[in-house]
């Protein structure tokens, strides 16, 4: 036993000793920004996108001078694959805790973050949220925990309440995926439109693997709902939007967050047209700074951004600002600057309420005109 506890003792004192090493490089103080994304699977492309979002903001940081202290400070991604599997997450989220990250950016899916908030959370490190949305995330009572995105009460709240009161639906049928953020979307959705009067007519379920939906969807039209809100991601919504038209359905889709992308749009072909979705925050081509960060992202990778990366590089800056604020990249020294954090970004004005969420977040309502996510209205959520 005394022989085992040596060794660990030994191990951790050679891990905390090979982070101090690396956080030191010719003379500078080598900043770590830790990403956990999923960067293989059927989310990587949306993994890459907020890869790349935190990529352009560590890149620009280091066209600047950054002193910490006195010391010439750089700042370094380290970016790990958790492959939206909760239990990977774990893993590669004590990964960056042995690296000596100094902040996290991430993560995509709700259904990971949760896990693994409470590992940076024992070692003191905060994560800076730019795309999962299940309310629980800020809501564990965690003060190493922001998020600069609307909340799923926040979104499908507004989602819930607007097929009631404006889209006047009568007969609401409700779709999940059986996950963290499906189901939490869902469950928001629900009891908005019970609050504004509406009433549920059928729930249906799947998962987040499924890829055929046709039992759902055919006990869905039997109920003659009037719009289907789906609880999941972009790639399935666009298969039950393609199946509902090769149904002859009429029902109106209407997307939970994550859905309104160039992903969806390849997916469901022509048959998206119509389909309808609730995002996060204002559309960023109409913010101030919003067209030249979608250049700048263009210009850099070779593609367009998708829906997160405007929020991964405004949560990088967040991050960077406090950092330069409190001239320290220790974490407890940085963490009372995040939590002041005054910022003007890509996605609007950011600061934080006491669970860490934006205190005066957006949700967009989208449609798909002639193969083109439009913005139908934005309103602020309470
Ligand atoms: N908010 C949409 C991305 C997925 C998630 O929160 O799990």
């Amino acid at each position: 036993m005394i022989h085992f506890s040596r060794r660990l003792l030994i191990t951790s004192l050679s891990a905390l000793w090979l982070s101090l090493a690396c956080n030191q490089s010719y003379g500078q103080l080598v900043v770590k920004i830790g990403v956990s994304v999923p960067l293989t699977g059927i989310n990587a492309a949306n993994g890459k996108d907020i890869e790349n979002g935190v990529r352009l903001a560590v890149e620009e940081a280091n066209a600047q001078r950054t002193r910490l202290d006195g010391q010439e400070a750089r700042f370094e991604l380290d970016s790990v694959d958790d492959q939206s599997d909760p239990r990977i997450g774990v893993q590669v989220a004590q990964k960056l805790v042995d690296d000596g990250v100094a902040v996290v950016v991430g993560y995509y899916n709700s259904g990971v973050a949760l896990p693994s908030s409470l590992v940076f959370a024992r070692a003191g490190i905060p994560v800076i949220h730019p795309a999962a949305t299940n309310p629980a995330i800020t809501h564990q009572g965690l003060k190493t925990v922001f998020r600069i995105i609307a909340t799923d009460t926040q979104n499908s709240g507004t989602a819930g309440k607007y097929a009631v009161n404006v889209m006047k639906a009568q007969r609401i049928a409700v779709m999940d995926d059986r996950t963290a953020f499906g189901q939490g979307a869902v469950d928001e959705f629900k009891k908005a439109v019970t609050r504004a009067g509406g009433r549920i007519a059928i729930a249906e379920y799947t998962n987040d693997k499924a890829v055929e939906f046709s039992a759902q969807l055919t006990s869905i039209r039997a109920a003659n709902a009037d719009i289907l809100f789906f609880g999941g991601l972009d790639s399935q919504g666009a298969l039950i939007t393609k199946r509902m038209r090769e149904l002859g359905m009429r029902t109106q889709f209407v997307g939970s967050g994550g859905i309104a992308d160039s992903i969806f749009l390849n997916i469901a072909g022509p048959a998206a047209d119509g389909a309808m979705a609730w995002e996060y925050g204002r559309p960023v081509a109409t913010l101030p700074q919003g067209k030249a960060f979608m250049q700048k992202f263009r210009k850099r990778f070779g593609t367009e951004s998708l829906s997160y990366a405007p929020f991964a590089y405004d949560a990088t800056w967040v991050a960077i600002h406090a950092i330069r604020q409190a001239n320290s990249a220790t974490s407890a020294d940085f963490l009372a600057a995040l939590r002041a954090t005054q910022y003007e970004g890509i996605t609007g004005r950011i600061a934080f309420d006491p669970n860490g969420d934006l205190k005066n977040p957006t949700s967009t309502l989208y449609q798909v005109k002639g193969g083109r996510w439009v913005p139908v209205t934005t309103i602020g959520v309470e």
